[in-house]
């Protein structure tokens, strides 16, 4: 590998027009925090640049959803996401916005750069145009009947429902969604990237140069690569945006994957102009000995591997990135998650529920990273892990590490004597270990890096476990020295090695052992704790995780479930037509509810009692699993069909049928009057 002097790393910029959830965490933030975290501890020269992607379509969109204007959705996101970063410990060197002056004017420099370059292609085409509204509609703004499922309310860009790539063009009688006016096509001219004339580089400089990037990666651009590239249109017509800085280009801006990436270079600068200790953004950017390594998902692969790093080649000054680590998606609970279905855990809830377990989140998310292939999160198994890895194995070594040190030595760091074969055994598969654990780092498998350290935490849970020193407290206290200074030695080595990736947890711990803070290099030494150190206060690290809380998650997200296969749902077929002879001749009736028990032995059944104006019947109805609470139906009208044939149930008869909506779930919901009527009478 190269030797580089320092790195840029940088993290996709989410969209500020919604909370940030599990999956951004899971697939870029805690990834890429790890690693920033990593290479500080180790004394690099790095920085972490993060930030709100506060243009384009999906900005708009939710502006019109939430009936509020574009400014004060980006305001009020962008808080939301810094704020949730900030709480998850993700370590910005700054996290700042696209709608920054600093950003604005760069990127508009950057797109004239280029266009004075003769980078640029210019072209005309014909694109709609909504007359009502009267401005050029972005994909998203068009819906229409999707050409391949013929679901209606599909996208300009994608039909959500069968998940097909579309453009405008196809869709069926295509609407505005601004105005809800067809919309006509109209010439519009825009400046086009002319990736065609990248290609050559590009696939020398990826698929010969960089077969170390992750096979997701690598494959995505080989896939692209393998085509004709062709020119990407980098201007759009829309009023949100940075204005392309360009006459006649009136009411046109930047396409916001145009301007996004720039994103990292403002912030960067940014970053520098006001903190003269990272010196001059232009060596983070442009010094050959810098290396730049982009966090995202895999959904942003293209415009990070082909499209960001054609526009930096042709404005020249530019260094590319040296790795892409993208992640693969996650899952919640086996499905996509989905902001439109609010299928997700949103971070700002997360906290509201769980306080304080901002690491077992950070934890949870990177031993289930979707590092290679998409990855399921479960309730179940965050508390799984929480309770058997977090509590039972690195918790519960340091605190009898430190439960025991304040029992014998007055929690003072006791000698070391000599040590046996299997203390030397011990402290060196620890060792070793070490360089595993950066060797994993260092390629971004950051699941499996975690996993080591994890491991390290077992060998000390294992030592202590085998060498009993509370046993042999009582007739060998030179020896409980030994195994208790050993056991602190492997304590603070857990306090490095956890440190990138449950920072909160290796905070607390140094707080414990009173050692402000360690460095990379000094993990796998054992004189990290001196003879008479004084520790500090033990608590517990981590707390057991009750089913409650997990079952309330659990149940939320059935809710969820159901609320969305209501708004789902699609009506039966309407069945034969029937006469009104036929219709009459079913006898529907109001009663009141005089009694209603469940059928002894059966799940189903409720039994009424039932006042139908004609001396009472009796009823049976299979209903009991949407009444829970049978008794609380007393009192109630329902309809019922009255002139049923009569049939015998689980040694009953049941007199006439009473009638019941099926909602959309599966519900049974009895039918009532609107309002109180004799008991008896007819309905038709
Ligand atoms: N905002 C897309 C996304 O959130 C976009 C990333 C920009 S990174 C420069 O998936
Ligand atoms: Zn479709």
């Amino acid at each position: 590998m190269k030797n580089f002097k320092r790195t840029t790393i940088t993290s996709a910029l989410p969209y500020a027009n919604g909370p940030v959830h599990i999956g951004h965490l899971a697939g870029v933030y805690v990834p890429a925090d790890i690693y920033a975290r990593y290479l500080r501890l180790k004394g690099e020269e790095v920085v972490f640049i993060g930030g709100s992607d506060e243009h384009g379509v999906p900005v708009t969109i939710r502006a019109q959803k939430e009936g509020i204007s574009t400014q004060q959705v980006v305001d009020r996101y962008h808080k939301i996401i810094k704020d949730s970063f900030e709480e998850f410990g993700i370590s910005f060197d700054i996290y700042s916005r696209t709608t920054s002056d600093i950003h604005h004017k760069l990127a508009s420099d950057f797109f004239r750069t280029l266009y004075d370059k003769g980078e640029f292609v210019e072209k005309t085409s014909e694109q709609y145009y909504d007359e009502e509204a009267k401005q050029f509609l972005a994909d998203r703004y068009i819906v229409g009947e999707c050409p391949r499922c013929h679901a209606q309310g599909a996208y300009g860009d994608q039909c959500e429902k069968c998940g097909s790539t579309l453009s405008p063009e196809e869709l069926i009688n295509p609407v505005s969604k601004l105005s809800g006016a067809k919309p006509v096509k109209k010439p519009t001219k825009h400046w086009f990237l002319p990736l065609n004339k990248h290609q050559d580089w590009l696939k020398n400089w990826i698929l010969e140069n960089h077969k170390e990037w992750r096979p997701n990666v690598y494959g995505q651009c080989k896939s692209w690569l393998d085509m004709d590239l062709l020119p990407r249109a980098v201007t759009r017509d829309l009023d949100w945006g940075i204005p392309v800085p360009v006459e006649g280009a009136e009411g046109k801006v930047l396409y916001v994957w145009f301007d996004a990436p720039i994103g990292y270079i403002s912030n960067t600068k940014e970053l520098c102009d006001n903190n003269p200790k990272y010196g001059n953004w232009e060596k983070w950017w442009k010094d050959p000995e810098t290396r730049l390594v982009h966090f995202i998902g895999k959904d942003n692969i293209v415009f990070h591997c082909i499209v960001f790093p054609a526009m930096l080649k042709a404005e020249g000054s530019y260094i590319l990135p040296d790795n892409v680590p993208s992640n693969e998606f996650l899952n919640l609970e086996g499905d996509k998650i989905s902001t439109s279905r609010n299928w997700a855990v949103w971070l700002n809830e997360y906290l509201v529920d769980f306080p304080g377990k901002q690491d077992v989140l950070r934890y949870v998310l990177t031993a289930n990273a979707p590092e290679t292939k998409d990855n399921d999160f479960t309730w179940k198994d965050f508390q799984a892990r929480n309770n058997n890895e977090l509590v039972a194995i690195f918790g519960n070594f340091v605190n009898r590490t430190l439960v025991l040190t304040q029992k014998y030595f007055d929690g003072k760091v006791p000698a070391c004597g000599e040590l046996t074969d299997y203390d030397k055994e011990t402290l060196k598969e620890f060792a070793d270990l070490k360089s595993v654990v950066e060797n994993l780092l260092d390629n971004f498998k950051f699941r499996d890096a975690q996993k080591e350290a994890m491991n390290l935490a077992r060998i000390g849970n294992k030592y202590l476990a085998d060498t009993e020193p509370w046993k042999l407290a009582k007739t060998d206290m030179e020896r409980v020295k030994t195994i208790l200074n050993v056991s602190l030695q492997i304590t603070a080595n857990l306090a490095i090695a956890f440190e990138p990736f449950l920072p909160f947890s290796a905070k607390k711990l140094r707080t414990m052992i009173a050692r402000e803070e360690f460095s990379w290099n000094e993990l796998g030494k054992f004189d990290l704790l001196a003879e008479g150190h004084q520790l500090g206060k033990a608590e517990l690290l981590f707390e057991k995780i009750e089913d409650a809380p997990i079952e309330a998650q659990i149940n939320r997200l059935q809710k969820i479930k159901e609320d969305n296969e209501k708004q789902n749902y699609q009506p039966e077929a309407v069945k034969n037509t029937v006469d009104f002879d036929t219709f009459e001749k079913i006898d529907i009736r109001v009663g009141t509810i005089l009694e209603c028990e469940r059928v002894p032995k059966s799940e189903k059944l409720l039994k009424f009692k039932i006042d139908d104006g004609m001396g009472g019947r009796t009823i049976l109805s299979g209903i009991a699993k949407s009444y829970p609470e049978p008794e609380k139906l007393v009192g109630k009208q329902v309809c019922f069909v009255a002139n049923f044939a009569p049939r015998k149930m689980m040694g009953t008869e049941s007199q006439g049928m009473i009638m019941s909506a099926v909602d959309a779930d599966g519900r049974l919901v009895v039918v009532s009057p609107s309002e109180k009527v004799t008991s008896g009478v007819c309905v038709g």
